[in-house]
């Protein structure tokens, strides 16, 4: 019996820090969205593509959507949120379960135009253990939506994905593949390769250094068996420059080796990296200049 390809975009949100980008590349299993264990990590929306034998998922990660702080970037992170969800064919809204429904949770479920179909992800199940008690939170979050589906899982230890993605497919419409079979995700290399020195950054580095540190690629030649990146860390004072370096250069060593060996796994090919760090203040002041630094 043939059965119908399936195919379209399904958009991960919820709030900053509930594991939307550990889901995402658990999903498809290979590391396109950055994460790290503090709040606005993603600043971009960041396709991942699964193709299975009768549907393709294109999986949207989001920036977290939050009120708390204003500014800039802030706008320009939430403006891709609501932008994601009214292309999307259906959603997947992530909570953490241990933490319970939040009013940031809340904010963000308003968000979702009312037509489209949602299924809530209740993530970080490991992170509770047997006390953690569901019933009470799917209850209180149904009083305020109708969902497709409420599937319990742990993205970092891939618990319950199969029937999380099963859930997916039976949302989508019938359709040919958006994308080739073999792709992973929409994003360039240049533009991975960014990402992969910011998340190091957010990683290595505590909470001295404000979260407005972003890269810009200088140099990207793409070689057989090997690329060559020449990449710039815009931090917003001169204060901060030592903060990244670290005593004689060591953070920044291991900024720049734990990145590249990222992107070796990811690109498959050898890396060349060579990481400077430049003070420029004020690149997130405006939306201007963040457009001027790839801020849609
Ligand atoms: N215990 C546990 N931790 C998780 C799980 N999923 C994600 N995390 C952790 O939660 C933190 C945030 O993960 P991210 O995937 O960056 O979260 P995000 O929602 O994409 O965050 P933003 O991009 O900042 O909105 C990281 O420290 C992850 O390791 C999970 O299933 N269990
Ligand atoms: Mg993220």
């Amino acid at each position: 019996m043939s059965q119908l390809f399936r195919s379209g975009t399904v958009a991960i949100v919820g709030r900053p820090n509930v594991g939307k980008s550990t889901l995402l590349n658990r999903l498809i299993g290979s590391k396109v969205s950055i994460t790290s264990a503090k709040a606005q990590t993603t600043r971009h929306r960041i396709v991942g593509v699964l193709t299975q034998e009768h549907a393709q998922l294109a999986f949207l990660d989001t920036p977290g959507f939050q009120t708390r702080h204003v500014g800039a970037l802030n706008q320009v992170l939430n403006r891709t949120v609501r932008q994601v969800l009214s292309d999307a064919d259906a959603v997947m809204l992530v909570v953490d379960a241990p933490a319970g429904w939040t009013l940031a949770d809340e904010r963000v479920l308003k968000l979702i135009p009312d037509d489209r179909q949602v299924i809530l992800v209740l993530n970080k199940t490991d992170a509770a253990g047997e006390r953690l008690a569901l019933l009470p939170l799917v209850d209180r979050v149904r009083q305020l939506r109708e969902f497709a589906a409420v599937v319990p899982i742990s993205a970092q230890r891939g618990t319950q994905l199969e029937a999380l993605i099963e859930e997916c497919v039976r949302l989508l419409p019938p359709g040919p593949p958006l994308y080739e079979p073999d792709a992973i995700t929409d994003r360039s290399e240049r533009f991975l390769a960014s990402e992969a020195l910011r998340e190091k950054v957010f990683r290595l580095v505590g909470d001295e250094l404000p979260y407005t540190t972003t890269v810009v690629i200088d140099q990207f030649e793409e070689l057989p068996h090997l690329r060559r990146i020449r990449a710039t860390i815009l931090v917003e004072r001169d204060a901060h420059r030592p903060i990244l370096l670290g005593g004689g250069g060591e953070r920044m060593k291991r900024i720049g080796s734990e990145a590249r060996a990222d992107l070796e796994r990811l690109f498959g090919s050898k890396v060349h990296l060579e990481v400077w760090v430049k003070v420029k203040g004020g690149w997130a002041d405006t939306e201007q200049s963040l457009r001027a630094y790839g801020y849609e």
